[in-house]
């Protein structure tokens, strides 16, 4: 199939996982182009089939707000016809589901063919997408596009609750590459880090308000003042590091905190983890914890979202209420004063991602195409 993927190119999850699938795709001999404002983080090698399109976005005097909307729509026109695009999917509904249906529109009968699946990611319908200035525009180009998307049952149930949705939802959920999410020997990387075998405790974010730094470092502070030794290591930057970091002066626990900013490798720094923490206040999935847990490291989350699909409470790591750092502190202590406990949680925390296979979610890609091709 040639199939077109438009997404966000940033860290953020729903650009990791529109471009992982690509990936996969593209190694099943299918024919990928990728369409966004700038490359994304994760198309970081060349394969022969998958290419990039940039979307070109002039400025004129008159513009205040160049509208990008517009020029991904001819874009995404110009690649169905002259790329002869059979299936165009794509990730968070704003704008590009919009844009999608604009573009179907533009080429009337030669695109009725083409179906455009729209993948929901999370903000694009808990937060930004719900905001009244979006909200209808939403509603109808979800409503308008031939097939849909969720990542967790939470984000499908919660889609339906804020809008007014006619489709049937899929809930295809993330997925990681368990061949470069898996436990690796990084000892040297361990040893320079903890000389002293402190424990070591990782945070994967974009620092957004919603992910909760602060909390982190708060857990962290009670697993020090509780006599385990470790040193917390943030990976990432955004918004929230200022906040984060005069926390941990206020605590006065900067020597044993590292802000690594972002980081392409994340696997290497989580293959030395000994817990990853991810208290956010929002997260309809949460695919740092699960690549956490495909590198055999227990996860400690709030209870809300989409996280309790993902981290089974007692099983891959524990459950929290939303900022009960103590509650989270508590059970960080027990876990890492307890070897076999530890050792037995990493375990299952790998098995659990190994349901989130990369090889059958892509063929659950596969086969929703397919249907919605068929349907059309
Ligand atoms: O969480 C973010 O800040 C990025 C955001 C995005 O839209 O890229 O992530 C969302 O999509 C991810 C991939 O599906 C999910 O794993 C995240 O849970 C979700 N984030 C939120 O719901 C806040």
């Amino acid at each position: 199939m040639n199939i077109g993927i438009v997404c966000y190119p940033t860290f953020g999850g729903s650009g990791v996982v529109a471009t992982e699938l690509a990936k996969g795709l593209a190694q099943r001999n299918h024919n990928v182009h990728i369409l966004s404002y700038a490359k994304p983080a994760r198309l970081d090698t060349f394969q022969t089939n998958i290419s990039y399109h940039e979307v070109n976005l002039n400025s004129y005097p008159l513009f205040e707000y160049p509208p990008y909307d517009l020029a991904l729509a001819n874009q995404m026109a110009s690649l169905i016809d002259y790329e002869g695009i059979e299936v165009l999917h794509v990730h968070y509904a704003i704008p590009h589901a919009t844009s999608a249906y604009l573009a179907k529109q533009i080429l009337g009968e030669q695109a009725a063919h083409v179906p455009i699946i729209t993948t929901l990611h999370g903000t694009d319908i808990t937060l930004v997408g719900s905001d009244p200035s979006y909200k209808s525009v939403v509603d109808f180009s979800i409503n308008q596009s031939d097939g849909v998307t969720a990542v967790s049952e939470y984000l499908k149930d919660e889609t339906y609750r804020r809008f007014d949705i006619k489709k049937d939802i899929e809930v295809i959920p993330n997925f990681i590459d368990l061949d470069r999410f898996k436990r690796s020997d990084k000892d040297h990387f361990r040893k320079a880090i903890s000389p002293e075998d402190e424990k070591i405790i990782v945070h994967v974010s974009n620092f957004r308000e919603v992910k909760r730094v602060p909390d982190v470092v708060s857990v962290f502070d009670y697993i020090l003042k509780h006599d385990v030794k470790a040193k917390l290591l943030l990976v990432g930057d955004g918004p929230d590091r200022n906040r984060a970091e005069q926390r941990c002066r206020d605590l006065g626990i900067c020597g044993q905190v590292r802000f690594l900013g972002k980081q392409e490798q994340v696997e290497e720094v989580l293959s030395i983890a000994d817990l990853f923490l991810i208290p956010s206040g929002s997260e309809t999935f949460g695919l740092a914890a699960l690549e956490a847990m495909g590198c055999g490291v227990p996860v400690i989350s709030s209870n809300i979202g989409g996280l309790p699909e993902v981290n089974i409470h007692g099983e891959t790591g524990y459950l929290c209420d939303l900022g009960d750092t103590e509650e989270m502190g508590k059970y960080a202590v027990e876990l890492l004063s307890n070897p076999e406990k530890h050792k037995q949680i990493s375990k299952q925390a790998r098995h659990q991602a190994e349901k989130y296979e990369l090889g059958d979610i892509v063929s659950r890609y596969e086969e929703y195409y397919e249907s919605c091709r068929q349907e059309l």
